[in-house]
């Protein structure tokens, strides 16, 4: 079967060109809204990915994981010499050369797959053999495996001697640029107000208290709290020692005209941390009731808690009925409690949403991590279990 990835703005545009490339027979395998993150970050744009299939005519050779190294070195042997060459000076405008290296990415990109697809994990080195049931048993996606699999397999090509320990090293690596890759652009723009939301009991007042410390205590802010979770009996008196403990201000509100009076009464702070209550986000309902409730401000910063105990479907499924609300990081839970990380690196690649901070401890204020890409490797490939 002949696969080609195509990233356009829409089906109308894809169409011709997958006839043109595959011809009438052409099959669509899968469509999916993507945030084109790119390469080197240069791309932010919403796009759609479209992967079509052609079955080889019987004259065409058929193709196999073998015969598709070849195409991949070409493909990012190309692919780097365009980026130097934009580097040094501009050959093409702006956006042509966005849709260029979009489509050279896409292409790689399903190289890689196929060639992931067609191994036989038999007849892998026993160096990946172990990467690859690592990478299984921590649940990260084909899609990112292959990412990393297909280039430590282009290594073993041209030195097929290479070690375990150098693969391992080598696999790190492409995790950390792969997360690179993934990164958006840190945004500029001054945050009046952070909001932590998510499901309920992931640990969002508990990271609450954390982050305020943290402010407190290392960047010498000035904090304020507000929680809108008069859900729960406990939950106020829950944060209220908190703001106790560490002395800050703290207020309560039911609506959002109560929101906009906490905030006024606490403008002098350098920064307000809101809780909210947590609810079953797999029901939209939820959603549009927490829409009612946010401040209508551009200085908001949404953080959406997760716990890394929950399943990674469960996960983005949340994600994606939230897309009505811009999700600006993500803040990850309960790390101490699994040994598997795989979702943290699945998100980084399918959703591009920034993660900052990864919990791992019920100690307040001492079990948070803030997010490095060698953390996350580190967390994936199990070379450090006790970060
Ligand atoms: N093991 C572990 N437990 C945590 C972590 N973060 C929070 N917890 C615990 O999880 C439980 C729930 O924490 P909360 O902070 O109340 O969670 P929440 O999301 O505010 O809960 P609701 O407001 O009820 O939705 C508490 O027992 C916390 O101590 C973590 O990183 N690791
Ligand atoms: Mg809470």
């Amino acid at each position: 079967m002949r696969l080609k990835t195509y990233v356009v703005n829409n089906m109308t545009e894809a169409i011709p060109m997958i006839k043109r490339d595959l011809g009438p027979d052409a099959l669509i395998l899968n469509t999916k809204q993507i945030k084109t993150g790119g390469y080197l970050g240069f791309f932010k744009k919403e796009k759609l990915e479209v992967i079509a299939a052609v079955e080889p005519t019987p004259s065409e050779p058929k193709r196999n994981a073998e015969s598709i190294k070849p195409q991949i070195q070409a493909v990012e042997k190309k692919m780097d010499e365009d980026i130097q060459v934009n580097e040094n000076e501009s050959v093409m405008p702006g956006d042509k050369q966005e849709e260029h290296l979009d489509e050279l990415m896409s292409e790689l990109k399903s190289l890689k797959q196929f060639m992931f697809q067609a191994i036989d994990e038999d007849r892998l080195p026993e160096a990946l053999k172990a990467l690859n049931k690592k990478f299984n048993a921590q649940g990260i996606t084909e899609e990112v495996q292959s990412e990393i699999m297909a280039k430590l397999m282009l290594v073993l090509e041209k030195q097929p001697n290479t070690s375990g320990e150098k693969l391992q090293t080598l696999a790190k690596r492409e995790i950390i640029k792969l997360i690179n890759a993934h990164k958006k652009r840190p945004s500029r723009r001054k945050v009046d107000i952070i909001c932590f939301i998510g499901p309920t009991g992931v640990g969002k007042t508990t990271t609450i208290a954390k982050i305020a410390a943290d402010y407190l205590l290392s960047e010498d802010k000035k904090v304020g709290l507000i929680t809108s979770d008069t859900y729960r009996i406990a939950a106020v008196e829950q944060l209220k020692t908190y703001a106790g403990i560490l002395n800050i201000p703290i207020r309560v509100v039911e609506s959002s005209a109560d929101l906009s009076a906490a905030m006024d009464d606490l403008s002098d702070c350098d920064i307000i941390l809101m809780d909210t209550a947590g609810r079953n986000y797999q029901q939209k309902q939820y959603i549009d009731d927490l829409k009612q409730m946010l401040p209508d401000s551009k200085k908001i910063q949404i953080n959406l808690v997760l716990s890394l105990t929950s399943k990674y479907e469960d996960m983005t499924k949340i994600i994606d009925n939230f897309e009505t609300i811009v999700m600006d990081q993500l803040i990850l839970t309960k790390k101490d409690e699994t040994s598997s990380s795989g979702a943290i690196l699945n998100l980084i690649y399918h959703y591009s949403i920034p993660i900052r901070y990864i919990a791992n401890g019920q100690s307040v204020p001492d079990d948070i991590l803030t997010v490095t890409p060698e953390l996350i490797a580190n967390f994936v490939l199990e070379e450090d279990e006790n970060v």
